[in-house]
C-alpha cells in the first residue's frame, strides 16, 4: 500500500479487493454506510479490521489513513486535498492552464470534467492553438492530436512551429491514432514529453497529465530557486547576467537604449560592526524591497549584485529615464530612514548610485555597461556618497 492514497475510494476498493476483504455490501460511497462504519471505529476500536472515516460539514470525507499534510489541511478547512496540493502546491495559485487541440467532442467533454484542478482550453487549429498561446500566456501542458497538426516529421517541431518566444520547455504531449512503434518514435524524435495512443481509458490519460503537471510545476518552482537571491529574494546575480545578455541582444536589434543602475549601500561595513551582522542582513532584506519598489516598468529588473549592491537593469531606457529612476531609488531609501547611527553620512542608510545608458552594439560587449556605471558609482562615493552620478556626466 506504500506510496498510495488510500483516501480514494477507488484504490481502497481495489485494495480491499486484493486482499479478498468482501466491503461490496457495505459500498463505499453510501454515506449510511460510512456512518455507521465510522460508529464501529469510534465504538470498537477494532484498529486494523475496520476503517475510520471522517466526514467534513462541506459533506467531504475521508476514508482510511491519508498522508498526514492531507489530514492536518482537512481537519483545519473540512475539505481534502487535491493530488497536487499533496506535493506541496499553493492552492490559491491560478490553476494550471492545458491547452488541446483535438476534435473528439465526446472525449474532450471527459477530460475538462476531469481535470478540475487545471484549466483546460479547447482549440480547434493549430494555429489558434499558438494564437491562444502567445496571446493568454504560455499554458503548463500542450495536448495535440497528431492528425490535426499534419507532418510531425521535422525535429523541434513545437517551435519551429510557433514564435520564438514560446517556451521550449513547454511540455507537449502527441495524441494518436495511430498506435505504431513507428508513430511512438517519430513523435519523441519531433519532442513529445509523451505520446498517448487512441483509444485511451480516461483515467490513463488523467494520470499522465497530472503527471506532467506536476512535474512541470517542480521544474518551475526550481526554476525559481536558482532565480532568486537566497537573502533578499529578488533576482540574483545569475538571472541579472541571463536578462543583461537577453536585452543586450534585443536592444541591439530594436536600436532601443539599455540603462542600468549600480547601487552600493553606504558604509555599510560600519552598519554591521555596529549592528551586528543579522540586522545587516534584515537591512539588506529592506533595501531590496525598497529598491524593488521603485522599478516602475514590468521589464525592469531589480538584483543582488553581491554583498550591499543592487543593479537595476532598465531596458529601453536611455540615461535621461535611467536618472529618473535612480532619484526615485535615492528618494525612497532616504525616504524609509532605516537608522544607521555610525555613517559619517547621514544617521540613516543612504545609497551611492551609478548610472549608465547605452544603444547596444552587436560586436560590444555588455560589459561596457557595468563598467561604465561602476565608474559613476565609484565617482559618487568620491562625491560624497548618497548620491547620483551618471557615466556621461563625469567623463
Ligand atoms: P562604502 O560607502 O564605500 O560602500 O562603504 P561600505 O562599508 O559599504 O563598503 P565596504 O566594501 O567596505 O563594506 C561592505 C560591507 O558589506 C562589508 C560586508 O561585511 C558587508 N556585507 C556584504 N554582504 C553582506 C551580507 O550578505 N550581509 C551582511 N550583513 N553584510 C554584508
Ligand atoms: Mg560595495
Ligand atoms: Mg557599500
Amino acid at each position: 500500500m506504500e506510496g498510495l492514497d488510500i483516501s480514494h475510494p477507488e484504490i481502497l476498493q481495489f485494495l480491499l479487493d486484493e486482499q479478498g476483504v468482501d466491503v461490496s455490501s457495505k459500498g463505499i460511497e453510501a454515506s449510511d454506510d460510512l456512518s455507521a462504519w465510522q460508529e464501529q471505529w469510534n465504538s470498537d476500536s477494532e484498529f486494523g479490521r475496520i476503517l475510520p472515516i471522517v466526514i467534513s460539514e462541506q459533506g467531504e470525507k475521508v476514508i482510511g489513513f491519508p498522508l498526514e499534510p492531507e489530514l492536518d489541511v482537512f481537519l483545519q478547512s473540512g475539505s481534502l486535498m487535491s493530488d497536487q496540493t499533496l506535493h506541496g502546491q499553493d492552492e490559491r495559485k491560478a490553476p494550471q492552464r492545458i491547452l488541446v487541440l483535438d476534435d473528439d467532442v465526446a472525449g474532450l467533454q471527459m477530460l475538462v470534467q476531469q481535470m478540475n484542478k487545471a484549466q483546460v482550453e479547447i482549440a480547434d487549429s493549430f494555429s489558434s492553438l499558438v494564437e491562444s498561446a502567445l496571446e493568454h500566456g504560455m499554458p503548463d501542458l500542450v495536448l495535440v492530436n497528431t492528425s490535426l497538426i499534419g507532418d510531425i516529421e521535422g525535429t523541434d517541431w513545437w517551435r519551429n512551429s510557433t514564435d520564438s518566444d514560446l517556451d521550449s520547455a513547454l511540455p507537449v504531449i502527441f495524441l494518436s491514432e495511430d498506435k505504431s512503434t513507428e508513430a511512438e518514435v517519430a513523435a519523441f524524435e519531433a519532442g513529445a514529453a509523451d505520446f498517448i495512443a487512441k483509444p485511451f481509458h480516461p483515467r490513463v490519460l488523467q494520470a499522465r497529465l497530472n503527471m506532467h503537471l506536476q512535474a512541470r510545476e517542480s521544474q518551475q518552482q526550481l526554476n525559481n530557486i536558482a532565480r532568486a537571491d537566497a537573502l533578499t529574494s529578488i533576482c540574483n546575480r545569475r538571472e541579472f547576467d541571463l536578462r543583461l545578455m537577453g536585452e543586450w541582444s534585443r536592444g541591439a536589434r530594436t536600436g532601443q537604449a539599455l540603462g542600468l543602475l549600480m547601487i552600493d549601500v553606504d558604509k555599510f561595513k560600519e552598519y554591521n560592526d555596529y549592528y551586528g551582522h543579522l540586522r545587516g542582513d534584515e537591512c539588506l532584506i529592506a533595501v531590496a524591497q525598497i529598491l524593488n519598489s521603485c522599478m516602475q516598468r514590468t521589464s525592469d529588473l531589480i538584483a543582488r549584485y553581491g554583498g550591499e549592491e543592487f543593479v537595476a537593469l532598465l531596458p529601453d531606457s536611455g540615461l535621461e529615464g535611467a536618472l529618473t529612476v535612480a532619484e526615485d531609488c535615492l528618494e525612497a531609501i532616504l525616504e524609509a530612514e532605516l537608522a544607521h547611527v555610525h555613517s559619517d553620512v547621514l544617521p540613516c542608510i543612504t545609497v551611492s548610485i551609478g548610472v549608465s545608458a547605452m544603444v547596444p552594439i552587436h560586436d560590444k560587449s555588455s560589459t561596457m555597461l557595468i563598467e561604465q556605471a561602476d565608474i559613476a558609482l565609484y565617482q559618487a562615493k568620491q562625491n560624497g556618497r548618497n548620491r547620483i552620478c551618471s557615466f556621461d556626466e563625469w567623463s
